[in-house]
């Protein structure tokens, strides 16, 4: 298993991008002891002659070690780190055995349920992406992490829909939410939908990969208050400027909430609130999404929310604008000059 993980690793780097694996037993690279890599790597790339031997031999000194078996004393020595660190080796590893009990163990001790999505499941994931990015995870390990966090998040709804405003029978608002097209990722948008509607807002969630012109549709048919949009993948920014265009085109006044964790407020203020006659908002999180949400439809707040929010806009605008003027560019000739010669 730690040979194929290397061999995985270092194929990946050097441009393979199809392999059939099992990630039910493969372990993460920077896992794998340092020893054992290098006698690993000796053999992949044909090092030095005796590095079959040494690997031999070394697997003798091993052998019987049941790292990977689930109820093996090595595989739980886990078992024994902190809650949040127990968390966050379930979400990295995708180990799903174990991941209730420990969401439900820091709940009892947690005030608001969400907070432990924004805190230790959040740090999992990014820690997932992290790996990810760097070639040290692939994507049948992160299908598995994503699992995971699913059932983590499963452990709370009951407790955050339990911490649903109640009270008022009239909806505080409507929102039509969607992950734009081209984009597969459903958790943070669940997450988002979940927290308006125990915050007493209808949600009308059109899913994933949504094409632009099915989101218009819906605010045509349905009339939010606002209308969500969620990216995790770069393309995605285009596809939301694309909406924006739309919006436009089609005379929608509806704000416009920008999420994910491709997005940022910067390219919202530079690249998809100058297309849209509607506020465009980006909100980093959940949490803040309500409090958005809360001050556009509450009439009282809403024109100071909003000259705010514009104001702001309006800085990172010129923020950036100084900073473009500040970069030096160089002619498309001059840059392939500089070149490095491979052959
Ligand atoms: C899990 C995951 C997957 C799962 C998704 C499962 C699912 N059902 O969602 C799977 C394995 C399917 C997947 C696939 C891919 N992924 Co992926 N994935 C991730 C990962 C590790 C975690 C995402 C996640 O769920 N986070 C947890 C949730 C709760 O966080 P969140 O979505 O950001 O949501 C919070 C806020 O952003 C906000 N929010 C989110 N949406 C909205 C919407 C609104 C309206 C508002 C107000 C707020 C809001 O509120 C949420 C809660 O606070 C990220 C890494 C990362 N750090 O994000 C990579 C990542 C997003 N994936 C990445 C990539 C490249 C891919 C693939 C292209 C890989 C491939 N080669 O095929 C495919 C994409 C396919 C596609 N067309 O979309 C890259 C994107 C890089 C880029 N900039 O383009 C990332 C960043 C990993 C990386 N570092 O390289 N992925």
């Amino acid at each position: 298993e730690s040979i194929h993980a290397c061999f995985l690793y270092h194929a990946a780097k050097a441009g393979m991008d199809f392999g059939i694996v099992n990630a039910g037993v493969l372990p993460v690279y920077e896992d794998i002891p340092e020893q054992e890599r290098s006698l690993i790597e000796d053999l992949i790339f044909n090092r030095s002659p005796e590095a079959t031997d040494k690997l031999l031999a070394y697997a003798e000194t091993i052998k019987g070690r049941k790292g990977n078996a689930p109820d093996s004393a090595e595989f739980l020595k886990w078992r024994s780190l902190s809650v949040e660190e127990r968390i966050r080796h379930a979400m990295v590893k995708g180990i799903d055995q174990f991941v209730e009990e420990d969401v439900e163990e820091l709940r009892v001790r947690t005030a608001n349920p969400v907070d432990i999505i924004e805190g230790p499941l959040m740090d999992g994931m990014n820690k997932v992406g992290e790996l990810f990015s760097e070639g040290k995870l692939f994507l049948p390990q992160v299908v598995k992490s994503a699992r995971v966090m699913k059932r983590a998040v499963a452990v709370l709804l009951p407790y955050i829909e339990a911490n649903a405003k109640v009270g008022s029978s009239s909806k505080a608002g409507k929102v039509v939410i969607a992950t734009v097209k081209g984009d597969v990722h459903d958790i943070g948008k669940n997450i988002v939908s979940v927290v308006l509607g125990c915050n007493n807002y209808e949600v009308i969630d059109l899913g994933v990969m949504v094409p632009c012109e099915k989101i218009v549709e819906a605010v045509k048919e349905h009339k939010p208050d606002l209308v969500g949009l969620s990216g995790l993948i770069t393309p995605s920014l285009d596809e939301m400027v694309n909406v924006a265009k739309a919006f436009k085109r089609e005379n929608l006044k509806t704000p416009i909430l920008i999420g994910g964790a491709a997005a940022s407020s910067i390219h919202t203020a530079v690249k998809i609130a100058p297309e849209s006659d509607a506020p465009v908002i980006y909100t980093s999180d959940a949490g803040k999404c309500v409090t958005i949400a809360e001050q556009w439809t509450n009439l009282r707040k809403r024109d100071h929310f909003l000259k705010e929010h514009l104001s702001h806009q309006e800085e990172l605008r010129s923020l950036h604008a100084k900073q473009q003027s500040q970069v030096q560019t160089i002619s498309i000739e001059e840059a392939r000059s500089r070149g490095e010669s491979l052959f």
